[in-house]
């Protein structure tokens, strides 16, 4: 057992830095670059303040692989808060994607994609391609078959049991179509098809673990290759998302998700919520050794703002935050103040991936909250709300 130490020695602990214009993808950029001068941006691309909006998450990844340089700004989505007036007088249906293009405004994801290809070239290959359009279609059934699974409540077991074979028939398709490749991905090499599927594979892998208990990517050999390979790409590390962010961010999204109450599936919600985190199937990689010091890093940065919106007293919280950084930092378990389990719990629920910080340093940062949560008892925080986000209103960050 050890005691907390100060913010400055805490201070003195991490040396993470990254280049967000020219460095690796990540989620806080405004600017990207990739070492060209400002003067080369050509492209503004308006995504959500959360990283959220799966259709943003194509056309972002697609920037990432082609390294277009573009600015980013961020916009809030209806089901989220309050859409900004500056954008509805931009885009009157305030939907995103939007990207300006040498000053010409896009919408609808697909024509983005085709937009950016014309200007730019096809990222291996062209959305409109014959080889690619019948994959995007599977895409768009794929999707559908998830919708009628996750989205809608049941009245029987057999019920959920029927959804359940028609998402995995559609699963099947997929899994034909990777084995029609000697690689892992679904044409001969990377290309515009895996972007186009990345944002809801990722989800359904996350969402349909926590509320059905399936896991997408144990379960199918060919998805397993894909996220192995797909987590290769710095890119697609950059933009990945957890399956703690993705079961909560959602609902809101799709208008609800729906539990099936299997074993299997409160096994996997708890640990999707309580942890252990490490060893989930959202993400395979080797942790990389930068996990902990990131994630102290991006709490060192809005410190002032994670304790100003934490429902507890800020001094009770300032002290319990830092026990959970010592023990973060240096392995000890650092008894935080009595009464402070649901606040560090209440964090620990808000950390939002790749918003806020990687999957590992995410990760990391959730078990240390629990861990030292845990040493003075076993109170949750606040639920998440399933109707809106505003708990997680970005005005709270925004630079000052
Ligand atoms: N067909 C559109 C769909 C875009 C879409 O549904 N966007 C969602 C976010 S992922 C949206 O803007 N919803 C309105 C909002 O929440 O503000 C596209 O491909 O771009």
């Amino acid at each position: 057992m050890t005691t907390p130490l100060s913010w400055p020695e805490l201070e003195a602990l991490t040396d993470f830095h990254i280049d967000t214009v020219n460095g690796p993808t990540n989620a806080q950029a405004r600017l990207r670059l990739f070492g060209q001068t400002e003067a080369a941006v050509r492209v503004t691309l308006y995504r959500d303040h959360h990283a959220w909006c799966p259709y943003c998450q194509k056309i972002w990844l697609w920037l990432e692989e082609k390294q277009i340089p573009y600015r980013i700004e961020k916009v809030t989505m209806f089901c989220y808060g309050e859409k900004e007036r500056w954008y509805k007088r931009k885009v009157p249906s305030g939907m995103l994607p939007a990207v300006e293009l040498d000053g010409r405004l896009i919408t609808e994801s697909d024509d983005i994609l085709i937009a950016l290809e014309r200007a730019f070239g096809p990222l291996g290959w062209s959305m409109t391609d014959p080889k690619v359009i019948p994959l995007r279609q599977l895409e768009r059934l794929l999707f559908r078959a998830w919708c009628s699974w996750l989205c809608y409540p049941t009245r029987s077991a057999q019920e959920d049991q029927r959804n359940r074979d028609q998402f995995t028939q559609v699963v099947s398709l997929v899994e034909t179509a990777f084995a029609d490749t000697p690689g892992p991905y679904f044409l001969e090499d990377f290309g515009i098809v895996d972007v186009v599927f990345t944002p809801y594979v990722e989800r359904m892998n996350a969402s349909l673990y926590y509320y059905k208990g399936y896991s997408l990517r144990e379960a199918n050999p060919g998805f397993s290759a894909w996220f192995d390979a797909m987590e290769s790409r710095p890119t697609y590390r950059g933009t990945q998302s957890d399956f703690h962010t993705h079961s909560h961010d959602l609902p809101p999204q799709m208008g609800g998700c729906y539990e099936n109450g299997d074993p299997q599936m409160q096994i996997n919600k708890n640990r999707v919520d309580q942890g252990p985190w490490l060893g989930l199937p959202d993400a395979t990689y080797p942790e990389p050794e930068t996990a902990r010091t990131e994630a102290l890093q991006r709490v060192l940065k809005h410190r002032d703002n994670i304790i100003r919106v934490n429902p507890a007293d800020d001094r009770l919280f300032d002290e319990a935050l830092r026990c959970a950084l010592t023990q973060l930092i240096t392995g000890e378990p650092c008894p935080p103040p009595k009464g402070s389990d649901s606040a560090l719990r209440y964090l620990r629920d808000r950390i939002s991936v790749p918003r806020d910080m990687s999957i590992y340093g995410a990760k990391r940062l959730r078990a240390a909250l629990e861990e030292t949560a845990a040493l003075v008892g076993d109170r949750q925080g606040p639920p998440i709300t399933m109707r809106h986000r505003r708990d997680q209103d970005p005005a709270n960050f925004a630079p000052r």
